[in-house]
C-alpha cells in the first residue's frame, strides 16, 4: 500500500513541503538540501535497532551491523576532520554542547561564550536555554567598530571572569574565526576550550576555514547545514577526553542512538570527502561574495562590510525596514530569510534590525554567482518595495521562473 493510500492527510502535507522546498529560494544560512541517498539512508531499517552503549560494548544483543555501521561513521568523521575522537551518536547540534559540557564542567561553572547580538548561539551559555541555568553563561562582544572578533578584549574579559570553559564558533559570524587565539586566551587562563562549527563544518572539512580540531579541547557540529548531511550532531575530542565524552552522550544524556541517522551522517562524511565536496564549498563561498557585492552597491551595511563565508548579515533598519517586516515581504515572493539580530541590536530578537542570507541551499541547487547576484536584486526590489503589491508579484514571478532552471528532488513524491 502506498503512503498516499495508506495515510493521505499526511502524504499530502509531506507534498505541500515537497513543493514548498521547490518552490522558494532557500535563505536561510543554516538550511541545505541533502542528496537523495541520504533520504534513503535515513529511512533505513536501523531505526528498528536499540542500541544503547558504542560498537563492541552495547547492551542488547543483535548489534553486529550497526557496530560496523557506527565504526564506519566513526573512522570517517575521524578522518574528514583529522581527530583523534569521534562521538557520533548526539541527536543534534543542543545535545552535542550539553554533553561536551557535562563532560568538562560541573554544575555552576563559568562558560564564556559569544553573545547572541554578536552571533553567537544559544546553546553557548545563554539565559534562556538549559545551558544557562546549568552553567553561569558570560557573553564576549564582537568590536563595537569592526564588529568583528576582538581578541584582545576577549582575553581580557576572560582573565577577569576566570571562565572554566570558553567556547568559540558562531550561527550568524560572516568572518573567519581565529580558533588559535582562541587557544591562546584558554591557555592564558587555565580554561577549556570548545569550538561549536555547526555553521562552517563544511568549510572547515573542505580546508576553506581554518581548523579547530588542532586547538580545541572539543569540537561539536550539526551535520546539516554547510556539511549537507542529515539533521544530527557530532562531537570530537583529543583522544585524553574521549571517556568522558563519551560518558556524557550516552548514559548521561541519551539513550539509544538513531542508527539510521548514524548510517547517514557515514555516508555524509563520505561525500564529504570528495573533490566535489570541496568545490561545492568554494562556490557556496564565492555565491555569498556575490551577494554581498549586490547589496553594498545598493547602499546596504553587511555587519563587518562583506563576508569570507557561507553568510551574510544584512542591516535592514539602516533602511528604515524592520528584521520581520523584511523576512515576511520577502516570504510573500518565495525567498526565505530569517530575521536577525545584529550586533548591539537596538531592537527586540522578536524584530531585530537585521536578516541573514545563507547560500548552503541555492548552491546545492546548481546556482552559481551569476543566479545569487540575481537573486541578491530581487532581495533588494523587495526591501526597497516591502508594501508595494504589484512589485511584490512581478519578484514572485522572477523567482518561479528562476527555479525551473534549478529542479530539487525531480523524481520525489510523496502524493
Ligand atoms: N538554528 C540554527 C541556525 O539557524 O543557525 C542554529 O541552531
Amino acid at each position: 500500500m502506498s503512503l498516499k493510500e495508506l495515510d493521505p492527510e499526511l502524504a499530502g502535507v509531506l507534498q505541500k513541503e515537497l513543493e514548498r522546498q521547490r518552490n522558494t529560494v532557500e535563505l536561510i544560512a543554516s538550511e541545505n538540501f541533502v542528496p537523495e541517498e541520504i533520504l534513503l539512508v535515513m529511512g533505513s531499517v536501523p531505526t528498528n535497532k536499540y542500541a544503547e552503549g558504542y560498537p563492541g560494548r552495547r547492551y542488547y544483543g543483535g548489534n553486529q551491523y550497526i557496530d560496523e555501521i557506527e565504526r564506519l561513521a566513526i573512522e570517517r568523521a575521524k578522518q574528514l576532520f583529522g581527530a583523534e575522537h569521534a562521538n557520533v551518536q548526539p541527536l543534534s547540534g543542543c545535545p552535542a554542547n550539553l554533553a561536551a559540557y557535562a563532560a568538562f564542567l560541573e554544575p555552576g561553572d563559568k562558560i564564556l561564550g559569544m553573545s547572541l547580538a554578536s552571533g553567537g548561539h544559544l546553546s553557548h551559555g545563554y539565559k534562556m536555554s538549559i545551558t544557562g541555568k546549568y552553567y553561569r553563561g558570560i557573553a564576549y562582544d564582537v568590536d563595537p567598530e569592526t564588529e568583528t572578533l576582538d581578541y584582545d578584549a576577549i582575553l581580557e574579559q576572560a582573565r577577569r571572569e576566570k571562565p572554566r570553559m570558553i567556547v568559540c564558533g558562531a550561527s550568524a559570524y560572516p568572518r573567519i574565526i581565529d580558533f588559535k587565539a582562541f587557544k591562546e586566551i584558554a591557555d592564558d587562563v587555565g580554561a577549556y576550550l570548545m569550538a561549536d562549527i555547526a555553521h562552517i563544518a563544511g568549510l572547515v572539512a573542505a580546508g576553506l576555514h581554518p581548523s579547530p580540531v588542532p586547538y580545541c579541547d572539543v569540537v561539536t557540529t550539526t551535520t546539516h547545514k554547510t556539511l549537507k548531511g542529515p539533521r544530527s550532531g557530532l562531537i570530537m575530542c583529543k583522544q585524553e577526553h574521549a571517556k568522558k565524552i563519551d560518558r556524557a552522550v550516552f548514559p548521561m544524556l541519551q539513550g539509544g542512538p538513531h542508527e539510521h541517522t548514524i548510517a547517514a551522517k557515514a555516508l555524509c562524511f563520505k561525500l564529504a570527502m570528495r573533490p566535489e565536496f570541496k568545490e561545492y564549498q568554494a562556490q557556496v563561498v564565492k555565491n555569498a561574495k556575490a551577494m554581498a557585492e549586490v547589496f553594498l552597491d545598493h547602499g546596504y551595511r553587511l555587519v563587518t562590510g562583506g563576508t569570507d563565508n557561507h553568510l551574510l548579515l544584512v542591516d535592514v533598519a539602516q533602511k528604515g525596514i524592520g528584521g520581520k517586516q523584511a523576512q515576511d515581504a520577502l516570504e510573500e515572493v518565495g525567498i526565505t530569510v530569517n530575521k536577525n539580530m545584529i550586533p548591539f541590536d537596538k531592537r527586540k530578537p522578536v524584530d531585530p534590525s537585521g536578516i541573514r542570507i545563507g547560500t548552503p541551499a541555492i548552491t546545492t541547487r546548481g546556482m552559481k554567482e551569476d543566479a545569487a547576484a540575481r537573486i541578491a536584486e530581487l532581495v533588494v526590489k523587495v526591501l526597497e518595495n516591502v508594501d508595494d503589491a504589484s512589485v511584490k508579484e512581478r519578484v514572485a514571478g522572477e523567482v518561479r521562473e528562476l527555479l525551473e532552471e534549478y529542479p530539487l528532488y525531480p523524481g520525489l513524491s510523496y502524493a
